[in-house]
């Protein structure tokens, strides 16, 4: 079949993140992907060769051109529609659609939109639900909610055919960091992908009083300038070694998830790799301005159900600038209950694998729904 993916980029990576990575689990899959982005910079690092056509079955394609060329963009006629997290096909494209395959004449194609992901009820009860078109070219056609989610009765999430089967022995961990550039001695290997947490500062302190040697892998972007501004040019103090990390390759951030004790991940796209990784992760949820991701957070952590430090310490991880108090009590990164935290991974990550992941439960739909 041919794909249509819509996708805007509102900020950071996971938009494009995500959809990249499902255009190209559908590709994996046999599919044929136009992948329409009015901002596709970031596939210049996360899957290079992408803009180049070097992808099988995936061709990259300005969001502009289906608005300004939307006869020629509209051909051939896709089988299939998705319009990533809330955006909207372009009305020129819709109309070119509608215009050539008048409704009832033709089929339209099956039209969905692909939601964020969320451990809340809601996405159980919205998962699949249909809504008709009322308005413009389109009108009378229907769109279907498609919810990514951790339950049986949700979207399920993108996983690929990567998740390890065991641990990555230490000469493994040594030769992949060897090639990304770093420099290994042995430490507790921490990776850090965040926004700008308050608690970052008690965190570092945390570390470079620690017993065991700390190598924080920061990687690119605003993690790198939230650690620079505590930092300045300095590399090591104490128990604690830093290294900056270019951008990496989708695979290679993927790889390195799975490589580092403990990781730090931010947004949507990195929590579930986090989760694949099998590693005790605290996770940076994207924060919203009505505070809506708090409730969300508290979701995904009944969910995960860590130990109960963990779940202390994602609150302070997460608290932002202005909600912080300037005297918050220390609330110190839970390594003693590193066991415990790995096993609630561990046992979501077996509740997951048990589920279809999201890219064929779309693709199963799609086939039936056609
Ligand atoms: O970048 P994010 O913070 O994205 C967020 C979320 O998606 C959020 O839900 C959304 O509303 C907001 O953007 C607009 O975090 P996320 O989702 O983990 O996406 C990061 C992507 O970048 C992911 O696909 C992994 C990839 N990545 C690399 O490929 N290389 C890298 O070096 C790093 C650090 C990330």
């Amino acid at each position: 079949m041919l794909w249509d993916i819509f996708c805007r980029v509102i900020d950071n990576y996971g938009d494009i993140g995500v959809t990249w990575r499902l255009s190209a689990q559908l590709a994996r899959r046999g599919e044929l992907v136009r992948l329409w982005v009015d901002d596709a910079s970031a596939l210049d690092w996360m899957a290079p060769g992408a803009l180049q056509g070097r992808w099988h079955g995936i061709t990259v394609l300005p969001w502009e051109l289906a608005r300004s060329h939307p006869v020629e963009a509209a051909q051939p006629a896709a089988d299939v529609w998705v319009e990533m997290f809330g955006c909207e096909v372009p009305t020129e494209f819709i109309r070119t659609r509608t215009h050539t395959e008048p409704l009832g004449m033709t089929k339209p194609p099956v039209w969905i939109n692909l939601e964020y992901l969320s451990a809340e009820a809601y996405v159980e009860r919205s998962h699949l639900l249909a809504s008709p078109v009322m308005q413009g070219p389109a009108k009378g056609w229907t769109k279907t909610f498609f919810y990514p989610g951790f339950g049986d009765r949700t979207g399920g999430v993108l996983r690929g055919l990567d998740v390890p089967a065991k641990l990555p022995t230490p000469s493994a961990t040594q030769e992949r960091l060897a090639a990304l550039g770093v420099a290994w001695r042995d430490e507790r290997l921490v990776s850090l992908f965040c926004y700008e947490p308050p608690a970052l500062a008690q965190l570092f302190h945390q570390l470079e009083h620690g017993e065991r040697p700390t190598l924080l892998l920061v990687t690119a972007g605003r993690a790198a300038a939230a650690v620079r501004a505590l930092w300045g040019t300095m590399h090591e103090h104490k128990k604690l070694r830093l290294h900056y990390l270019p951008s990496l390759t989708q695979n290679d951030y993927d790889a390195l998830l799975m490589h580092a004790d403990l990781n730090f991940v931010r947004g949507e796209d990195s929590l579930v790799r986090a989760v694949w990784a099998g590693k005790p992760f605290v996770w940076n949820i994207y924060p919203q301005h009505d505070g809506a991701h708090l409730a969300k957070l508290e979701a995904f952590l009944d969910l995960l159900n860590p130990p109960h430090s963990v779940r202390l310490f994602h609150q302070a991880w997460n608290q932002r600038h202005m909600d912080a108090p300037s005297h918050a009590p220390p609330c110190p990164l839970p390594l003693g209950d590193l066991g415990l935290w790995t096993e609630s991974v561990l046992d979501l990550r077996s509740r997951l694998m048990e589920q279809d992941e999201l890219a064929s439960q779309l693709l199963g739909w799609v086939h039936k729904n056609r």
